[in-house]
């Protein structure tokens, strides 16, 4: 096991660390639930919960187990047909529309942004398409008001995964009342966590009590069966983390963004890359994710590599873009710019764990280890010439 002493900040930082209320808080929260015995099935943390969370979307909020299950369950009201998605996400985006039912059509991202782009979605949609579901990749807007003027004119339904934009608006409105219904994820890396969870918001009040339904084996309030559901409910022990982490929010919130700022003042000068910008409404700054300039791009590994060896864990998001892995390679869809961009990025540790000195500390560890690699190769090329 490394020794402190040769950590660089003296202890392991780690990407995706959760960011947890006061033990004593949650703690006292767990205590009542196991007095009560009152565990699950819409019970009184999950129902102050939803009320909290539909107050910060500003919509219907229909809390489940996970983003995953989210997706999944807004999907399951879409009539089967194509569903157009990036495939620079995570793969849960990807496996709920199949599991969901749907079929699968991979368009290709913008390069500054790394959300779905327009123009690709607008060459993929055909009389077979079903919907849109753009990802609010790193917790920024994927274009939404330009996906709803989109999908529109073409006559289909837009949803959105929104699993990493807990807390962002567009343009002064929450992310949640865009499109027919969006799902985010509460799941222990994000930066709003419920250990596992998730849900879906929307402002669509038939949408609501048909997912509501669709949540608890399709029983209505009286417990009468009225349509397929199965279970896809968050727990009280669940709910009760999240409350507590709630209240941990608008500290974390400007811990990341002042993060986000230390890494960017380091990696803009060296000229290694570029930290992707967040955009002004995305307020949790829930990722601080590095983009190597194409030079440096075979160093990514050994990058990750020497920083572990350091004690700081980042993480290699996404590697492998989705229409590469064995379920999705027969599509062999054109992506270049997704090709591309997953080359090149990693996530950096950012949240309550580190300050921004020390993801200053990091950041110029990093610069080093880039260019002292890239020195062997710049006199190469340049003897070269
Ligand atoms: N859509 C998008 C765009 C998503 O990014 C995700 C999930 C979803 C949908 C689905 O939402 P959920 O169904 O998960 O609610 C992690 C997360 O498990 C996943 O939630 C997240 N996206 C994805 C981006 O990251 P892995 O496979 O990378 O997790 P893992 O176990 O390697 O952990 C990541 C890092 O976090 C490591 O450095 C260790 C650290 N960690 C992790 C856990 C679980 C901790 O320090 N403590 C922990 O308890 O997927």
């Amino acid at each position: 096991m490394t020794g402190s002493s040769s950590l660089l900040l003296g202890r392991q930082v780690v990407t995706g660390r959760p960011n947890l209320a006061p033990p004593s808080v949650i703690l006292d929260s767990l205590d009542e639930i196991l007095v009560s015995h009152r565990l699950t099935n819409n019970g009184p943390f999950v129902q102050r919960l939803e009320s909290l969370i539909g107050d910060d979307l500003g919509a219907e909020c229909i809390l489940t187990s996970s983003g995953t299950t989210s997706l999944e369950l807004m999907l399951r009201t879409l009539d089967p047909g194509e569903v157009i998605v990036p495939s620079f996400t995570f793969v849960a985006t990807v496996h709920a529309v199949v599991a969901a039912g749907h079929d699968v059509v991979f368009a290709d991202i913008d390069p500054r942004s790394h959300c779905l782009s327009l123009e690709s979605v607008g060459r993929s949609i055909n009389p077979r398409t079903t919907a849109i579901l753009p990802v609010h990749l790193w917790g920024n807007p994927a274009s939404p008001r330009e996906f709803v003027a989109l999908a529109a004119e073409a006559g289909v339904t837009l949803m959105f995964d929104a699993a990493h934009a807990y807390g962002t608006d567009h343009e002064g409105v929450s992310i949640g009342r865009f499109g027919a219904a969006a799902a985010f994820s509460f799941h222990a890396t994000k930066a709003f966590s419920a250990v596992e969870g998730g849900c879906v918001a929307t402002t669509d009040n038939d949408l609501a009590q048909r997912l509501r339904a669709m949540r608890t084996f399709g029983m209505d309030s009286a417990g009468n069966v009225e349509s397929w559901g199965s279970n896809y409910r968050m727990s009280e022990v669940h709910a009760a983390v999240g409350l507590a982490n709630h209240s941990t929010i608008p500290g974390l919130a400007a811990r990341n963004r002042a993060n986000l700022a230390a890494y960017q003042s380091r990696i803009k000068p060296s000229g290694i890359g570029r930290m992707i910008p967040n955009s002004p409404g995305n307020r949790m700054a829930p990722y601080a994710v590095l983009e190597l300039d194409e030079r440096h791009a075979s160093k990514r590994r050994g990058i990750i590599d020497s920083l572990a060896a350091l004690g700081v864990v980042a993480k290699e998001y996404f590697a492998t873009p989705v229409h590469e892995m064995p379920p999705y390679a027969n599509a062999k869809p054109h992506l270049p710019v997704t090709e591309h961009v997953s080359r090149l990025t990693m996530t950096l540790p950012t949240g309550m764990q580190i300050s921004p000195v020390e993801c200053e500390t990091i950041a110029d560890e990093l610069v080093g280890l880039v260019l002292k690699g890239d020195c062997a190769q710049i006199s190469s090329d340049d003897a070269s010439r």
